[in-house]
């Protein structure tokens, strides 16, 4: 943002991080992302050698009409065979890949993406005149949500502790979060979004894609009436701007709808040429799905800085990366999107994870299976599923995540033939100090319509469970589901400089945050750490990026055609109403994120983590919500006035919460700056 003194700010979070296991955590990360940049750059010097393996790899998946190409274009080659062969090849490759996704492009569909300004911060001066011009936050000295655009200007963000927040703004004024308010905002808008789209996607509280290609052509108007008027009719309807974009595809909708925020809208032409100037000079940041270590990789490895020069570089991509990741980067540098709307389709699986002060203690850990595997039999039941792969996460004490799956013979869901597989998984393991651990059935099928209507999703598995048999192994075959024993996480990392406490936990890692139940808010129609199904009743798919691709088969697990199950019209994610389950995030066909419907391909493990981070902060802030002593001094938390929406609903207070989740915000703070 223009007028941030970005040194100043970078130096307070150093110097206020300076020392604790986070920052550690983040000099390991760097480490690894360094290693990454010359492990690639390595890969990059062979490229003329050979890497028949991975030319193979593209080759075969080719389109035949790209095959002809490549044949005949190889016989003119044949005088130059020796030792550029494989580059021909490659080039050849990258070339008909691009011709294929170029083939793929569909300018028909009109997308706008709407996206509420300062959403919460808006709210709390709507609610409270007496706050407008201030600088704000909502949230506490833990975590701040977000902050008005005042506030921003010293560099005040979401996701970052407010202790932080007040340093690099003095004068910051705090609210506490109130999500029913913002829920019952988000209605109103919602309401104003069926009007024009009746299948409108919503993936936040604050953010929706419309498809209004019907709607322009039904009432004869302009894109740009549309938007305008939509934006009126928000306004109208909540006292609230938000800003839009419109595109040809979501993709780049949700990144139109940044550019003249707040209180403004771009609209890009559905015209390929008007796509592929817009595309040429975009940061690849700023594509969804792109974070901070691909960035760097592509930057570093391949001098990669705009969306166009993955084009240019294609050859490269493809030689280096996956044939899924290079279809995505690919993508991203025609400019193409999804543009169909998400389909409703079947529940995945049903899982439940649980986070605790990391132990070794066996019986204990033994335990903590045996309450996992009874609450996901509890929620099978109830739906009146089985299913027949079980997946064992475990994240160790220092934070690597690893998975185990295993197939079974017979669809199952009680809580003793999952603890059958569930207790070999995990023996398999020890010994072993642990802080958290997840059960995850997947491969399911509906007890009441025990057709095979989930059988064609089941190719994956039934490919593996033939392996087994091949073996001639008779019980579950355990799977390495993960692409390798362990990654980095920083999603769960720790702070040592948690300003107030009265130490009554010696562990200063919001796991003990969880480990404490009684400091665990539960909000009405919620259990506090009970299964979570991968998806709500109310979470659909979207595709930001090419609607669902496979991408990096290295590290992908079960992929079905199936995605998930909602009602109604597609509300994605809604962290803060009526989910009877705890919202624990998943990348559901290892792709899909479980909590938004928000797609990622596998190997961008760093992104998914600040996606799952930004969950996590969410779901501490709710929880913090509640949370009526904690530590703001009262003359920085804002008076609240009476309420006048109808949110009056009454909160249970949770004691106070006394650990700091600032992961988040230093990926988040980075990319803003
Ligand atoms: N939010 C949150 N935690 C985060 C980021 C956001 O709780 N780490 C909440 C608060 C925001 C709302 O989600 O008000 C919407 O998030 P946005 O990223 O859209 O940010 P804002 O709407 O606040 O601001 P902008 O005007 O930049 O969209
Ligand atoms: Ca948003
Ligand atoms: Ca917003």
């Amino acid at each position: 943002m223009e007028g941030v003194d970005k040194e100043k700010v970078q130096k307070v979070i150093y110097e206020m991080s300076k020392g604790s296991k986070y920052f550690e955590n983040e000099q390991r990360k760097e480490a690894i992302t360094k290693q990454k940049v010359e492990h690639l750059r390595a890969q990059r010097a062979k490229l003329t050698d050979n890497d028949i393996s991975h030319f193979q790899k593209v080759w075969s998946k080719m389109f035949y009409a790209g095959l002809c190409l490549l044949v005949a274009n190889l016989l003119i080659c044949v005088p130059y065979l020796s030792p550029n062969f494989c580059s021909i090849l490659i080039f050849q490759v990258a070339e008909n890949k691009i011709l294929e996704l170029e083939a793929s492009r569909d300018l028909s569909k009109i997308w706008l993406h709407t996206d509420m300004d300062a959403f919460y911060a808006a709210v709390e001066i709507l609610e409270n005149p007496s706050l407008k011009g201030k600088p704000l936050a909502v949230g506490s000295m833990s975590m701040i949500a977000t902050a008005s655009y005042e506030a921003r200007k010293f560099g005040v963000r979401a996701a970052m502790p407010g202790f932080i927040g007040c340093r690099l703004c003095p004068d910051l004024v705090f609210v506490r979060p109130n999500f029913e308010r913002y829920s019952y905002y988000s209605e109103l808008t919602r309401k104003v979004f069926q009007r024009y789209d009746p299948n409108f996607v919503a993936t936040s509280l604050d953010e929706a894609y419309l498809n209004i290609t019907k709607v322009c052509i039904d009432r004869g108007i302009t894109v740009e009436e549309a938007a305008t008027e939509l934006r009126s009719a928000i306004h109208q309807e909540t006292g609230l701007t938000c800003s839009a974009g419109v595109a040809p595809n979501r993709m780049i909708a949700k990144v139109c709808s940044d550019i003249n925020k707040p209180n403004g809208q771009f609209v890009l032409p559905n015209d390929r040429e008007a796509v592929t100037t817009f595309v040429s000079t975009l940061p690849i940041r700023k594509i969804g799905g792109i974070g901070k270590v691909t960035e760097q990789l592509l930057h570093q490895v391949l001098g990669i800085s705009t969306c166009q020069e993955m084009l240019q570089k294609a050859a490269f991509l493809c030689a280096l990366f996956s044939e899924s990741s290079a279809d995505f980067f690919l993508s991203v540098g025609l400019g193409l999107g999804g543009t169909d709307t998400p389909e409703h389709t079947q529940r995945k699986s049903m899982s439940c994870e649980r986070t605790f002060r990391a132990t070794d203690d066996c019986s204990l850990l033994f335990e903590k299976l045996d309450n996992l595997a009874e609450n996901l039999a509890d929620d099978m039941q109830k739906e009146c599923l089985k299913g027949r792969t079980l997946t064992l996460k475990l994240k160790t004490a220092s934070f690597e995540v690893r998975t185990r799956a295993t197939t079974t013979q017979n669809y199952i869901n009680s809580k003793e033939d999952i603890l059958i597989y569930a207790r070999k998984l995990l023996k398999a393991e020890l010994p072993l100090s642990l802080r958290l651990m997840g059960l995850r059935m997947s491969h399911l099928r509906d007890e009441k319509d025990s057709s095979a209507q989930t059988q064609k999703t089941l190719d994956i598995f039934f490919r593996s469970y033939d392996n087994t048999n091949d073996n001639g192994a008779n019980g579950p075959s355990i799977t390495n589901t993960s692409g390798g024993d362990n990654y980095y996480t920083n999603a769960l990392t720790e702070v040592n400089y948690v300003e107030h406490d009265a130490g009554t936990v010696d562990s200063t890692d919001h796991q003990s945050f969880f480990l404490l139940e009684e400091n665990l808010f539960v909000p009405e129609g919620r259990n506090s750490d009970r299964c979570s199904i991968d998806v709500s009743s109310s979470n659909p798919c979207i595709c930001d990026g090419l609607g669902g691709k496979e991408l990096d088969e290295d590290t992908s697990s079960s992929k079905g055609t199936d995605t998930v199950k909602f009602d109604g019209h597609l509300t994605i994610y809604n962290a803060t109403t009526s989910s009877s389950k705890p919202d624990q995030h998943l990348w559901i066909d290892d792709y899909i994120c479980s909590l938004c419907g928000f797609e990622l391909p596998p190997g961008f493990e760093e992104e998914r983590q600040e996606h799952s981070d930004f969950h996590l902060a969410e779901k501490l802030q709710q929880e913090e919500a509640v949370d009526s002593t904690g530590p703001l001094s009262k003359d920085r938390l804002a008076e609240r006035p009476c309420s006048t929406t109808p949110t009056s609903k009454k909160l249970k207070s949770s004691k106070e919460v006394k650990h700091i989740p600032i992961d988040a915000f230093f990926d988040k703070l980075n990319k803003n700056l």
